[in-house]
């Protein structure tokens, strides 16, 4: 299923690309940097458009899914982030196990599919914490899928607990973890890293940690987070090291571009990033990255509105429901903080693509009045 419309531009740039894109042909990086700067939006958008529905057709991705914070108590002071706290600053919060688990079961009536469960690096809370909490989740969630900490956390805990990395993802795997996030890989460039996140690992750790991840069978997702102090060969770098890591491991599953939200962030003088930047970021995701399986456009992070938009410009997936997000409301997203299913139903609806209720692993969800089953 391809677009009817016939490929015009102005931007002689994007006529090799455009070649290349429907020839099937991988891009380089002077192909993205191409896609960064041509001033035509639609053209850009329009091959990423081609390459979504030859992957995907109409079809578009959501879940029901929860997030859950256990800490914000953080070691680390990112520029970046304004949810992280300090031990004994205001504010700052630990979930006792059983709390956890109250949380998790509470708030809402549909039936969730996904814990989505990150926190901050707390340098009290010892290795087994963790172990219990994803454990407990798992006994008594049994049929919920775990997607449970960042690269970031996975190599702090490993640290803590005198485990290698390898070690510790056994560890959690054994205990329940059934896959991870893409939190935390930020934007690979030492330089840049410096800047937003000097206190996690660095890039070339996040990609190990990955790698050993798909190593022992857990699939994770990716990010990167743009619009800050970055440029455009900053994030061409970024892509161009997760789509030679998934060459190697095939064991990402989604790319997330993350929009940088300044707002209580020692970084607040920056400005927000523009809806075109947004677009176009999914549109040269969905390009550069051809051996992702899916592009996410994360409607808490973009609002509703551009990521319905987005999935005209490359994104095949919407994220989920979620009920309850800290990390960008700390930092002044004013989205609502979660969204029923219904209405991201509507908004695939009208974007005119399929929706399809999705599990964690892209397996589809089916639905009837008393149960919910996933299609294997
Ligand atoms: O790693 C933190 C980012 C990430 C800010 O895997 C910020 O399905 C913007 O990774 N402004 C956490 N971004 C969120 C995340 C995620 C979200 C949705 C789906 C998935 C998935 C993963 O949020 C952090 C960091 O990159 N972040 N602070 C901020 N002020």
């Amino acid at each position: 299923m391809t677009s009817l419309h016939p490929f015009q531009t102005n931007d002689a740039r994007l006529w090799p690309v455009y070649d290349k894109v429907v020839g099937c042909q991988r891009l380089t990086a002077d192909d993205a940097l191409a896609l960064y700067r041509s001033t035509d939006i639609l053209a850009v958008g329009w091959m990423a458009n081609q390459l979504r529905e030859r992957m995907h057709g109409h079809r578009t991705y959501f879940n029901v899914n929860r997030h859950l914070n256990p800490t914000n108590v953080c070691v680390a002071a990112c520029r970046l982030c304004a949810f992280g706290r300090k031990k004994d600053a205001p504010g700052a919060y630990t979930m006792a196990l059983e709390e956890a688990f109250e949380i998790a079961a509470s708030g809402y009536s549909e039936a969730v599919t996904e814990f989505h469960i990150v926190g901050g690096l707390h340098p009290d809370l010892p290795f087994q914490y963790f172990l219990d909490l994803v454990s407990g989740l798992k006994q008594r969630f049994p049929q919920v899928h775990l997607k449970a900490f960042t690269m970031v956390e996975v190599a702090y805990l490993a640290r803590r607990a005198k485990l290698s990395i390898r070690e510790t993802l056994e560890q959690l795997k054994a205990a329940g973890v059934d896959s991870l996030p893409g939190g935390g890989a930020e934007i690979f460039a030492e330089r840049v890293r410096h800047i937003i996140c000097d206190h996690k690992i660095n890039g070339d750790q996040w990609l190990e940690t990955a790698r050993t991840a798909h190593q022992i069978g857990l699939k994770s997702n990716a990010t990167m987070l743009y619009g800050h102090v970055e440029n455009e060969e900053d994030r061409v770098d970024h892509l161009l090291k997760l789509r030679t890591l998934q060459e190697e491991t095939g064991g990402f599953q989604t790319f997330i571009p993350l929009a940088f939200h300044p707002d209580h962030t020692p970084l607040e003088h920056l400005p927000r990033t523009t809806g075109m930047l947004d677009i176009r970021q999914i549109a040269v995701s969905r390009l550069v990255l051809d051996n992702f399986p899916h592009i996410k456009a994360y409607w808490q992070m973009m609002t509703a509105k551009i990521a319905q938009i987005s999935l005209r410009f490359g994104a095949d997936d919407i994220d989920g429901t979620v009920i309850e997000e800290k990390i960008y409301h700390d930092a002044g997203a004013t989205t609502p903080q979660g969204m029923r299913r219904q209405e991201l139903i509507r908004l695939i609806r009208e974007a005119g693509r399929e929706p399809i209720e999705r599990d964690t692993l892209y397996r589809p969800v089916v639905r009837t009045e008393t149960s919910v089953t996933v299609a294997v």
